[in-house]
């Protein structure tokens, strides 16, 4: 059967079901969309299914703080609120087209008899239609679009139609490649069990969202009926590698949903690995998996694999509470922050490999910093965050978020980064086949891994604004929106964030409990802030620390109010000498926001070609001012500082004293939100710019 809907009429529809005030004006609506969803499943019990947050942590023993439900926050219109409409009206809809015209549903429709096309994509390519799923299941968690929500449900039956009696699933492996499955050397290289956990978070988010268990039924069949019985430590049973981490996570969160503990089982035993499972020792670097995880001391390898067994053996310690689990957990982050995140909060240094490099290895142009493993250091980080109520963790998740996460989609929505460099020219190497003619972002890449990964991420974001714990509540992130959830111990609660952040530094934050209530209100101090104050009803707060929550305890009503004030002063950030394309170079943060140049906005663009370099001048102010019809309304900034121009005399080396030779006159330097650059015609970009004294 085809679909029985143009994808014409697909963008129309979806586009039309999703508007801005939607998501400025949500309540009612969603709750009425809600009261349907829930009449979808009459046989779920009742606040169970709908309650989960992004991941669901309200009875794992060692989660510090509870995650809130995505629908229980509504992101009101402010930073995130454009990005989300974006993301529901072009992004889902456009990356649909790509997946069906790529050919990955014919993948699944040609096992049915519907499709003659051949297996077309790489092994790993039934996973993007499942993290595509999930992005529709986290969007139809804060509204109801009901023609995103039957097209994809009409792709679920597609997908589960493919299921063999087994319960085995994933159509690279049916057919003709059946004798290959699950074979060791399949198991390293095959992505089966990537593609389930895959299919396992979009079941699960589509589950959450609608109570349609089309897909998680599924899902089960396959982990109970083929791999439970089959793959394990038993005698009678085949060794499990994963291969690409991702298995891990997914089973655990499975765990967390029907509450079998065989899952949280399987996932220890794969963390541990399985030495029936002979592995090269770089297979053992690159895969990040197949020993035992609390022997690795340090990142490398894939960095997405590596971020995914983090995000794995994170949910493995919240549901066990192994201390050495977390002991390793906290290695490997101190190795993250110290050793190997980027200024923008991604990671992965090496294009072979796609992989972390050694400690500083940290290159700017040639950065892989793939979009995925930048959402896998915010997947971690949000589960360390979970287990602690740390705030060190929600300063990485916000870096990642708003810079090199925020930077791997276009404004339009439409073309995606991949790769995500710290500097980079138009001309230069055309060999990237992530930067195919000198272009960054592209609509899709064979290896569709990000774009959907993407849409998952910005999909959920709601889930990640606030927290709760034994004591009161937690604000992680700040932007205007509104929760309506409870405490603990079912006290119900609002609370409504007002700001300009992250242009501005003043959030105002309405308390609203139901009835006057006491409890702890922890507010996020992030790091970068050195100066901030907080008062309560007028009262300024004591006990102020950059990078942790400051807890504020007393009995709340109706009309309290809390404002914070950030220090947005403008940052100029070195970065340890021993980064060596860094050195001498200064990175400018506001707020959350890493900046960049882009030559397009230099004073000095029409002779951009004899241009050989910009430096800052150190000691001088920035300025800072918000252009509102500048790529969606940016903070831009200027700054004071030189450039050098080509000289007529070409000789390449010259006397350090012969000043004349490397001539520079004074400029302004302009500056834009790393996670805005190539949005406009090609030019090149950098965010280390070289600096001097004076
Ligand atoms: O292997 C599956 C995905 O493709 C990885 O996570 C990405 O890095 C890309 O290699
Ligand atoms: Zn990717």
């Amino acid at each position: 059967m085809k679909s029985k809907l143009s994808r014409r009429r697909f963008l129309a529809t979806a586009a039309a079901t999703v508007v801005p005030a939607a998501i400025a004006q949500a309540s009612p609506r969603v709750a009425g969309a809600l009261n349907s969803l829930a009449a979808a499943a009459p046989d779920s019990p009742a606040g169970t299914w709908k309650d989960a947050g992004v991941i669901d942590v309200s009875r794992s023993p060692y989660a510090k703080l509870k995650t809130v439900p995505v629908r229980a926050v509504e992101i009101r219109e402010g930073f995130w609120s454009k990005r989300r409409v974006t993301n529901i009206e072009s992004s889902i809809p456009s990356m649909h087209d790509e997946l069906v015209d790529h050919g990955r549903m014919n993948n699944f429709l040609r096992l049915e008899g519907r499709s003659s096309a051949p297996q077309i994509g790489p092994v790993y390519s039934d996973s993007d239609i499942y993290k595509w799923a999930e992005a529709v299941g986290f969007a139809l968690q804060t509204a109801d679009h009901s023609q995103l929500r039957s097209t994809t449900l009409e792709m679920i039956h597609q997908v589960v139609a493919t299921q063999e009696p087994s319960g085995y699933i994933d159509t690279y492996y049916q057919d003709g490649r059946k004798p290959l499955r699950m074979l060791y050397e399949t198991q390293t290289t095959g992505h089966e069990l990537y593609c389930l956990g895959h299919m396992l978070q979009g079941a699960i988010a589509i589950y959450r969202a609608t109570g349609d268990r089309t897909l998680l039924d599924a899902g089960i069949r396959m982990v109970d009926d083929f791999l439970l019985p089959n793959y394990g430590p038993g005698a009678n049973q085949k060794g499990i590698v994963a291969g690409h981490p991702e298995i891990e996570m997914s089973l655990i969160e499975l765990y967390r949903t029907t509450g079998k503990r065989a899952y949280v089982d399987l996932a220890g035993y794969i963390l541990h690995g399985d030495e029936r499972i002979p592995l090269r020792p770089q297979q053992i670097v690159y895969m990040f998996c197949g020993i035992p995880f609390t022997s690795r001391t340090h990142l490398e390898g894939h960095a997405v694999r590596a971020m995914y067994a983090c995000c794995g053996a994170t949910d493995y310690y919240l549901e066990t509470g192994d201390p050495a689990y977390w002991k390793t957990l906290n290695t490997l982050w101190e190795d993250l922050v110290h050793d190997q995140l980027y200024v923008t909060g991604g990671v992965g240094a090496r294009e072979t490999g796609e992989a972390f490099g050694d400690p500083y290895e940290l290159p700017n142009a040639r950065a892989y910093g793939e979009s995925c493993a930048a959402i896998g250091v915010m997947m971690w980080n949000w589960r360390m965050l979970t287990a602690s109520g740390d705030a060190r963790f929600t300063d990485v998740i916000e870096r990642s978020l708003y810079n090199g996460i925020n930077s791997g989609m276009s404004l339009d929505g439409r073309t995606y980064c991949y790769r995500n460099p710290l500097a980079f020219d138009p001309e230069g190497d055309s060999s990237d086949r992530h930067a195919p003619e000198g272009r960054i972002r592209n609509p899709w890449y064979d290896t569709t891994c990000c774009p959907p990964n993407l849409e998952r991420t910005f999909a959920s974001l709601p889930g990640y604004f606030y927290g709760t714990s034994d004591d009161g509540v937690y604000v992680h992130l700040y932007d205007n929106s509104a929760i309506d959830w409870r405490l603990g111990d079912g006290r119900r609660f609002r609370i409504e964030q007002t700001t300009r952040y992250p242009w501005e530094g003043n959030v105002r934050i309405a308390v609203d409990p139901a009835t006057p209530s006491e409890f702890t209100l922890h507010v996020r101090i992030p790091g970068w802030s050195q100066q901030t104050s907080v008062r309560v009803n007028g009262t300024d707060q004591s006990g102020i620390q950059p990078g942790k929550y400051l807890p504020i305890h007393r009995r709340w009503s109706a009309g309290d109010v809390v404002e914070l004030n950030f220090d947005m002063s403008t940052r100029l950030l070195k970065a340890n000498p021993a980064v060596n394309e860094d050195r001498g170079r200064v990175a400018f943060q506001r707020g959350p926001i890493v900046f960049c140049m882009e030559m397009l906005d230099q004073p000095d663009v029409t002779r951009a070609p004899s241009i050989v370099g910009y430096t800052a001048h150190l000691d001088d102010t920035t300025v800072p001012h918000y252009a509102p019809d500048l790529l969606d309304g940016v903070m831009v900034l200027e700054h004071p500082g030189s450039v050098a121009s080509v000289v007529a005399d070409t000789s390449l080396y010259f006397s350090g004293t012969d000043n004349h030779k490397a001539a520079e006159s004074p400029t302004t330097l302009r500056l834009i939100p790393y996670y805005a650059w190539d949005n406009r015609e090609p030019s090149s970009m950098q965010v280390w710019i070289p600096f001097q004294v004076g």
